[in-house]
């Protein structure tokens, strides 16, 4: 089997337009019921690959909230897409290579809740060199701040790892804090999701549970006219596209990375 060198998989990750790329051991980040390491995906696993594709700010910023899903849907798939081409990278040459999901699906169980992916992508990334962890609870790069979305490919290919980041990039500043519109960063580091869900998932399981609780239980003509509330048809529509972000305000909020356009 032919050794791969890290240079070699991070020149084929640019060259499929990650804006940042760098590799951690597989041992980076152990798993626990609530974080997910990369042997969760792949046992035999020695290294993972980690990588970024800038937030277009235009699109993270707009008014219009059609705009901002779209922007991340397409993200998310293009990062799943690199996943998988550096993943035949790997196989093609004997290792063996499993792709993160850059976002769903997600592990659906009561004690995960929806909120645990495959692997944590954002442990993995700050331990592959690519940023450091900001009072966001997101994964800030000198270049981008936190304007990421993040990619990963395990495998069993034994890469030579970077090091991690160790700069301060928050120092005195708590506006993703301040930014929140409910509350959900009151401790810097950590997420409240359940607060955090509900603003940025309003047609999620949480809504669409409310719904039907509110209205399921009414006469049958009631029942009816729920079905021709706007709210009901918001549910279905996301049901069907499987994905929606309303809101970036920790993300727009955030000073850190030089290359915000104006
Ligand atoms: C589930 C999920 C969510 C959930 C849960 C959020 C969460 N904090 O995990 C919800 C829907 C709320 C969410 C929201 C958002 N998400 Co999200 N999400 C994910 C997903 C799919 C899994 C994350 C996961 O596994 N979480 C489980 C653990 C690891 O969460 P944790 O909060 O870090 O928990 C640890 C700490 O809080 C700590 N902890 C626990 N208790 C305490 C107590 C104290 C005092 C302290 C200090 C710490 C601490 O320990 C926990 C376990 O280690 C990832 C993709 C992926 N596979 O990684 C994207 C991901 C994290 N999301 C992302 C983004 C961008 C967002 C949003 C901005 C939404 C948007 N508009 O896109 C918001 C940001 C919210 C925020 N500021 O944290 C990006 C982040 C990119 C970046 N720059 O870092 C990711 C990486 C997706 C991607 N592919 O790029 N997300
Ligand atoms: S995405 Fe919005 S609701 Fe969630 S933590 Fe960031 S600012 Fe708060
Ligand atoms: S807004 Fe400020 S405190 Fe929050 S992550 Fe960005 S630099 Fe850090």
């Amino acid at each position: 089997m032919k050794r791969i060198r890290s240079k070699e998989i991070k020149a084929i990750a640019r060259e499929e337009g990650v804006d940042s790329v760098g590799v951690a051991s597989a041992d980076c980040v152990e798993t626990t019921p609530i974080r997910r390491g990369p042997r969760s995906v792949l046992p035999e696993a020695h290294s993972v690959v980690v990588f970024a594709k800038r937030m277009l700010t235009g699109s993270i910023e707009s008014p219009s909230n059609e705009v901002v899903t779209s922007q991340s849907l397409a993200l998310y798939e293009e990062l799943d897409r690199i996943s998988y081409v550096l993943g035949c990278f790997f196989e093609q040459r004997g290792y063996r290579a499993a792709t993160v999901p850059s976002y769903n699906p997600v592990e659906m169980t009561s004690e995960t809740k929806g909120f645990v992916g495959a692997v944590s992508l954002r442990h993995v990334g700050q331990a592959a060199g690519l940023g450091v962890l900001g009072k966001n609870n997101l994964l800030l790069t000198a270049h981008l701040g936190p304007r990421i979305r993040l990619g990963a490919i395990v495998t069993t290919a034994h890469l030579d790892p970077d090091k991690p980041l160790t700069d301060d990039l928050c120092g005195d500043c708590g506006a993703c804090m301040a930014a929140c519109p409910v509350d959900a960063l009151s401790e810097p580091g950590r997420t409240h999701t359940g607060r955090c869900v509900r603003k940025v998932l309003p047609h999620g399981l949480t809504g669409l549970i409310k719904y039907l609780t509110k209205n399921l239980d009414q006469p049958m003509d009631e029942i009816k006219q729920s079905f021709l509330d706007p709210n009901f048809w918001n549910l279905y529509h996301f049901l069907q596209v499987g994905l929606q972000y309303g809101c970036h305000a920790c993300i727009n909020a955030c000073p850190a990375g030089a290359a915000k356009p104006g």
